[in-house]
């Protein structure tokens, strides 16, 4: 397969006025038909006949019915088919083209194009769908008006859905009917939508500031009605917030979602018919749990917060993605910050940014937010272009200031409305909103690689000054070495013994604020700060205000400080981790044991866990270990088996220390109130879990009845589930009985089933891999569901790395294999489970040897995708 590149960018040489689609939808053989209303969009001086470019349309798997051009019909000799799509001559620089082409639905696997889920028809474009039901410039450069006609068999699909606003509907002979939909603002092929089935509907309505009444709809199964409060919601909350965050109304007359269980990712932000797999929507207490409703929520903010950035703005090409990827993310985190406790939220962000994206960013897949090549774009939808990309975008608003990063935002809108731009034309509106210069700054897109910066200090009492050191140092990546230093914004602060930030006068100024962004430039930068009457304990990259691996030593006097009493809530618990961390590494060295865990940690762990003033969801982060993929990572040569002893080891350490407060907590965080999803009510269910998990690793065996109750008796997913992901770890009936308990209760809720797929994935008992195999022949599983796909391999996979690098390699082999044989299913969801194979250089040389045979063997299957070849080939360099 050949590789795209953005150097290579040619605007397109024809505008598509306007757009009519008509589909006959039959599940073996839907037909449709489209009118395009072309015009050449070159040059004036161009326009003599014999200078016409011919025009290219892409087309995948399609079947050809007919060519019109200006209502004649074109022969065979006229165009030219290949397996990519269609070229014809053109002799006028106006003209209506039209063609019908018939495609198979039922027979689409993949998820891409029109398919079928559960009966339903569905589509998924993005990225480059489209082409996968009529012939059409592909790319989202491309944007024009759509009209739409529906017609299917009226009983089997009672709604027939499209963007925009419904029209026309009517009935046909033979008991079909049909639907017409206009959505009058110009948009790229990969946000058009179809759906038609036999759903339910849950409607609200909300008016938008300046009165317009918006009705709002989710679709779903007959059956799951009840399930759809709290994504309505969500939306609602969505819809407002964006109105006063960033003055951005909704601009049509309805907003319809729709929940499908076959989804290749989480969401589809379709022109006012977002598509939602049934995971990311769909919620009640007896089968949701706190992490699903907080996912949810963050989840339709993100696709509804697409409709400005995204679709009303759009990128000018896939190598754009994280222009609305980054940035949307960046609102959805935003949202839920202001939802929920923001603190929380910035330390679960960057704790998934460290699991997923850190290890992409140090890997043979890495590249730049935006990616120079591909050859594969479904591979590109990674943490970096969506994760470090939210990152880049923080930073800005962190240079700029709120108030600086919403004029920036403002005259982005203000320029681009309507437009397919690029991450230049969006960094352009930032800085000359504010005149910040971003030059250096946009280093962050096409430079990869997480930057490494150390810090050093130095105080001098006699003259009453600090001295800060700053350096960095930014890694190779595939494809690029030698890289220029970033411009990399560090919150900062010093802090007394109390934990109050002292004056910061730097020796060149007046003026001493108690905080401020250092902002680092150069390789290597000196701050002298001035007045100081102690030492300062160093409070830097705060909040995680810039995306780098930080290397800081403290004394054990600052870091109890740091921990303690820094009024920087992510920095508390930074610090905490990283002591942790030093530890743990230290143990692991030592083959897994290690010594006592010492007091010092015990004794803030207690006080932060007995500390009534913090939040209780802060207080069960604080108390979480770093994981064993966060210790994996920061090990040259990853050892995961003493990972794996030297993490329960402690937590045991911890568990005996301080049984009778966890006991005190676990039962001072219970409740008799019914079920709420709220974030304060989760805070002490997950701080209550946790003190669980402990009691369970304290030895005494007794403990281990407080989760089998749990897990029978409670009243909500979350309690049940976090005590079943204790007990699915301990060899015994109760294992079996619970897990089986809770199998025969949901096994007809298809996103019930998942979790108890994930949770046999993720046991660290020694016949893990034997029953997962086992269970790729239950009823349950299916390789044609992603959402099982990723329960039960992917998480094997990526979630279990004691059990996946097993030292007789039969966990690759096993996902090699099961990588083959879904790539002929589903590519892109394929492509997905390769990463873990990825990471063999971090591996000792017999699992090195192992992990490349497995990835050889990806590589040697017959009729590979590009998308398995394209991140298998990497992954072996
Ligand atoms: N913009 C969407 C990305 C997407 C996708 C979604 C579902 C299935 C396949 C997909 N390919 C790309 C989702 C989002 O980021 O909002
Ligand atoms: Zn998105």
């Amino acid at each position: 397969p050949q590789a795209i590149h953005l150097d290579a960018y040619r605007k397109p040489d024809y505008r598509i006025e306007s757009l009519a689609l008509a589909f006959d939808l039959e599940p073996e053989a839907t037909r449709v038909k489209s009118r395009l209303q072309i015009a050449y969009d070159g040059s004036p001086s161009d326009l003599s006949e014999a200078a016409l470019p011919p025009l290219w349309l892409d087309g995948d798997d399609l079947k050809l019915l007919s060519v019109c051009v200006d209502g004649t019909p074109l022969d065979e000799t006229e165009y030219r088919q290949d397996a990519t799509g269609l070229s014809l001559d053109v002799t006028s620089p106006g003209f209506l083209l039209e063609i019908e082409t018939e495609i198979n639905p039922k027979a689409n696997t993949r998820l891409e194009g029109l398919y079928i889920s559960s009966g339903t028809f569905c589509t998924q474009c993005e990225a480059e769908g489209f082409r996968r039901i009529t012939f059409f410039p592909d790319r989202p450069d491309v944007m024009t008006v759509y009209e739409v006609t529906l017609r299917a068999d009226k009983a089997l699909y009672p709604v027939l859905l499209s963007n925009g606003n419904l029209v026309e509907s009517g009935d046909l002979p033979d008991g079909r009917h049909w639907t017409r939909w206009e959505d009058p603002f110009p948009k790229p092929s990969y946000l058009f939508a179809v759906v038609a089935g036999d759903l339910a509907c849950v409607e609200d309505s909300f008016t938008t500031a300046s009165g317009r009444e918006v009705a709002l709809r989710i679709f779903v199964e007959h059956g799951n009605e009840g399930r759809c409060a709290y994504g309505m919601d969500s939306l609602k909350r969505s819809m407002r917030w964006d109105e006063e965050r960033f003055g951005l109304e909704y601009d049509l007359d309805l907003f319809n979602i729709v929940a499908v269980s076959d989804f290749n990712m989480g969401a589809m932000e379709n022109k006012s018919l977002n598509v939602f797999n049934s995971k990311c929507v769909l919620a009640d207490p007896d089968t949701a749990t706190d992490a699903d409703y907080a996912s949810i929520e963050g989840i339709v903010a993100h696709e509804y917060f697409h409709n400005w950035t995204g679709n009303r703005v759009t990128c000018r090409d896939w190598f754009q993605l994280s222009l609305k990827e980054g940035l949307t993310v960046f609102r959805d985190q935003e949202f839920s910050a202001d939802m929920r406790s923001a603190a929380v939220k910035r330390i679960q962000d960057v704790r998934s940014l460290r699991a997923r994206q850190f290890p992409e960013d140090g890997g043979p897949t890495a590249h730049p937010v935006r990616p120079a090549s591909y050859i594969e774009i479904n591979n590109f939808y990674t943490a970096t272009v969506y994760d470090k990309g939210a990152e880049v975008i923080r930073m800005m608003q962190g240079l700029l200031g709120r108030e600086g990063f919403r004029k920036g935002m403002d005259l982005y809108f203000e320029r681009h409305d309507g437009q397919a731009v690029t991450c230049d034309d969006f960094a352009a509106a930032m800085s000359d909103a504010t005149g910040v210069d971003l030059n250096q700054f946009k280093l962050w897109y096409s430079q990869a690689g997480t930057p490494g910066v150390t810090v050093t200090g130095e105080y001098d009492a006699a003259a009453r000054s600090f001295e800060l050191t700053l350096s960095q140092t930014i890694p190779d990546t595939p494809g690029q070495s030698g890289k220029r230093p970033m411009h990399i914004p560090l919150d900062f602060a010093l802090l007394d013994p109390d934990g109050q930030p002292m004056p910061l006068k730097l020796a060149c100024e007046e003026a001493a604020p108690t905080s401020r962004v250092l902002e680092l430039r150069a390789a290597r930068q000196t701050f002298r700060f001035e007045n100081l009457d102690h030492e300062p304990a160093v409070s830097i990259n705060r909040g995680f205000s810039a995306p780098v691996n930080l290397s800081i030593e403290h004394t054990p006097a600052t870091r109890a400080v740091l921990m303690g009493r820094d009024g920087d809530s992510f920095n508390r618990w930074e610090t905490g981790q990283q002591y942790a961390t030093g530890l743990l590494l230290e143990a692991v060295e030592a083959g897994g044991e290690g010594r006592q865990t010492p007091e010092a940690l015990i004794d803030a762990l207690r006080e932060t866990l007995l500390d009534e003033a913090q939040d209780p969801a802060f207080r069960a982060l604080a108390l979480t270990l770093p994981g064993e993929a966060f210790l994996a990572d920061q090990m040259k040569t990853v050892d995961v088996d003493a990972i794996h002893i030297a993490r329960e080891k402690m937590r045991g350490d911890i568990a005996r220390a301080l049984r009778d407060e966890l006991l005190e907590t676990y039962r001072g965080m219970q409740s008799n109130a019914p079920f709420e999803p709220t974030a304060d009510a989760a805070g002490k269910r997950a701080l209550k879990n946790l003190a669980l998990g402990y009691l369970t690793a304290s030895g005494k065996a007794e403990m281990w009845d407080l989760a089998v109750v749990q897990s029978r008796n409670s009243d909500n997913m979350t309690d049940r589930m976090a005590a079943l992901a204790l007990l699915t770890d301990r060899q015994g009936p109760e294992r079996d009985d619970c897990l089986q308990a809770f199998y025969q209760r949901y096994r007809d809720e298809p996103l019930v089933v998942d979790k108890w797929l994930a949770l046999e994935a993720m046991s660290v008992l020694p016949g893990t891999l034997e029953r997962v195999k086992g269970l790729l022949k239950h009823e349950a599983f299916t390789l044609t569901n992603p959402n099982k796909v990723r329960a039960l391999i992917g998480v094997f996979a990526a979630g279990n790395p004691l059990r996946f690098h097993q030292a007789d390699g039969s966990g690759y082999q096993f996902l090699a294999d099961r990588i083959v044989e879904l790539d002929r299913i589903n590519p892109q969801t394929a492509a997905r489970l390769i990463a873990p194979l990825g990471r063999w250089s971090r591996f000792d040389g017999a699992r090195q040897a192992l992990m490349r045979q497995a990835l050889e063997t990806i590589l040697s299957a017959e009729n590979l995708s590009p998308d398995v070849y394209e991140l298998t080939s990497k992954s072996l360099t």
